[in-house]
């Protein structure tokens, strides 16, 4: 997160850290993506973290990555369902959604604590130049390996028009996907954020707007960050919690 602040415990309970195990150790998880807790067995996290769901465990209730927090939770991952439209070019990445089956027993895998929570899924688009919230562990202003305390950053939804214009990113959006930043820079969501929330409120609740995914390079001025649309995927979401269990 550029231009982020340190989120306070319990701000962000249903921020998922998503962790591969590290290639040369055979004990240590190393942070490699977001992701959002839906259902007490269920993260929703983007398409483009897939390479790197083998061996993957997520850690819930932390805001620290290089302290053991007695308010953390960390399950495995028992399978992952990327989106069948997934697709990356070198420029864009669409349907860029994909979500993640925790480890449990009759339906339980998170636990609910006041760190640990799920978050609402939206139910209507909301307005152009809400603002909203961003977090994660990613590369900041001062650190390209990112922040070990978890950061937040508010920023503007900002309209398909106005982001499609050619000194923004021209014609490659879709609606699988919004803008939301400032034109000016500085604030934004960055590598090893991805997957992670964009929350806003909408009826009273924080809800899941949208899951960090994209952007050319961070910070930049009229180069906002990019952020899967929740809203175009209730129904898949819906379809593949309900199927398998
Ligand atoms: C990335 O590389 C990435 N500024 C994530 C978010 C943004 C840019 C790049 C948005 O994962």
């Amino acid at each position: 997160i550029f231009g982020g602040l340190k989120v306070p415990p319990g701000a962000a309970p249903w921020q998922v850290s998503l962790q591969v195990r590290a290639k040369n150790s055979n004990q240590a998880f190393r942070h490699t993506c977001g992701g959002v807790l839906i259902e007490s067995c269920w993260v929703l996290t983007a398409g483009h973290c897939k390479e790197k769901m083998k061996d993957m465990q997520v850690v819930l209730g932390g805001l620290s990555l290089n302290l053991e927090e007695p308010t953390e939770q960390a399950i495995q991952v028992e399978e992952a369902i990327v989106h069948e439209n997934y697709r990356e070019t070198p420029s864009a990445v669409y349907n860029d959604i994909a979500l993640l089956r925790l480890k449990g027993t009759d339906g339980v895998c998170a636990k609910e604590t006041q760190f640990v929570k799920t978050a609402c899924l939206p139910d209507a688009q909301l307005p152009d130049g809400m603002e909203c919230t961003i977090s994660g562990w990613g590369a900041t202003e001062d650190s390209q390996r990112g922040s070990n305390h978890l950061l937040e950053a508010n920023v503007m939804l900002i309209s398909q028009e106005k982001c499609s214009e050619p000194q923004v990113y021209g014609r490659i959006l879709d609606n699988t996907m919004f803008c939301a930043g400032h034109l000016l820079g500085g604030v934004d969501s960055c590598q090893g954020d991805s997957g992670g929330p964009l929350t806003c409120d909408q009826n009273n609740a924080k809800v899941i707007y949208g899951l960090v995914s994209w952007g050319d390079q961070c910070g930049r001025k009229n180069k906002p960050g990019v952020y899967t649309r929740v809203t175009h995927f209730l129904d898949w979401i819906k379809a593949k919690t309900q199927a398998a269990s």
